[in-house]
């Protein structure tokens, strides 16, 4: 594979948080570092638990094998394998692929004396699952509460769930987290489609410039946020988005009953003095 010509100048020693130079080098185009090792090792450990777990049955169905958490009856302990110890240690895997994939996010960060903001980001995304498999279950005193690994059973698992807690739509958090993913939707299609219009002009045309970028907002709504300011936003926006929808999650049977209506929630609104008699 052709290696990019500027690629050798940033291609440097150090920056390493553990390792030392050991792990210091690349493969092809990859950074490997102490936590490329151990991402592969816990992806591997993973897929072959995953695999196993999908082995004992009872079906080959891509759509329908699930990896699911054990019963309730092993509160938090460790449970057998066949019983939900397959995903309890899928879960470990998992969090230490992701936590070490973020850490070697990290050492190339400060390969290149850039800020941490892509770790950060993808660390709040980390967050989320954690909160899912690891905050509540352990809040709610049984692992049985994580959501089973399989393609519709965890959407079977939401939907249970959403309505099993009070009914999602009508929690005020997750509302928040609602709108904003819709909003981080809205941002990135502004966004997208500002740079192509002045970056991709018709054949012959020369390409715009971020004055033009910044006259179309004027022009169209009276301000223009800018284009470091669009950035901020749009990162701001999708870490609120997985922010919210933990809050969401967690606050969803730790503190707001099973069974009990989310619309109730609403009565604070309700019965506010200002609509009083
Ligand atoms: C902008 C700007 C960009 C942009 C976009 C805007 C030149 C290239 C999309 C417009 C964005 C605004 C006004 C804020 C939108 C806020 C929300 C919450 C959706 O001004 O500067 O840079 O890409």
């Amino acid at each position: 594979m052709a290696m990019l010509s500027f690629e050798k100048k940033y291609r440097v020693r150090g920056g390493t948080l553990i390792g030392g130079d050991l792990f210091d080098f690349w493969v092809g185009p990859f950074y490997v570092g102490f936590f490329g090792i151990t991402t592969i090792f816990f992806v591997i450990v993973g897929v072959g638990l995953i695999l196993w777990g999908a082995a004992l049955g009872p079906t080959w169905n891509i759509w329908k094998i699930s990896i699911n958490p054990p019963p309730a009856s092993y509160g938090l302990a460790l449970a057998p394998m066949a019983d939900g110890g397959i995903w309890q240690i899928v879960t470990i895997c998992a969090i230490g692929a992701f936590g070490s994939w973020a850490l070697r996010e990290v050492e190339i960060c400060r390969k290149l004396g850039i800020g941490y903001h892509v770790p950060f980001a993808f660390g709040v995304a980390i967050f989320a699952y954690v909160s899912l498999v690891v905050i509540r279950p352990i809040m709610m005193g049984s692992w049985s509460h994580g959501f089973p690994y399989g393609i519709i059973s965890h959407l079977d698992w939401v939907s249970a769930t959403g309505y099993k807690y009070g009914n999602f739509h009508y929690n005020p958090a997750h509302m928040i987290a609602i709108t904003f993913f819709f909003t981080t939707c809205l941002a990135l299609a502004l966004h997208g489609g500002l740079i192509l219009s002045a970056t991709n002009p018709k054949k012959g045309e020369a390409v715009k410039s971020p004055e033009h970028e910044n006259s179309f907002f004027r022009d169209a709504i009276g301000y223009s946020v800018g284009t470091l300011g669009i950035h901020r936003v749009g990162l701001f926006l999708a870490l609120n988005a997985g922010v919210w929808s933990a809050i969401c999650i967690v606050i969803s049977g730790p503190f707001w009953p099973e069974n009990l209506p989310w619309s109730e929630w609403w009565n604070w609104w309700l019965t506010m003095p200002i609509w009083g008699p």
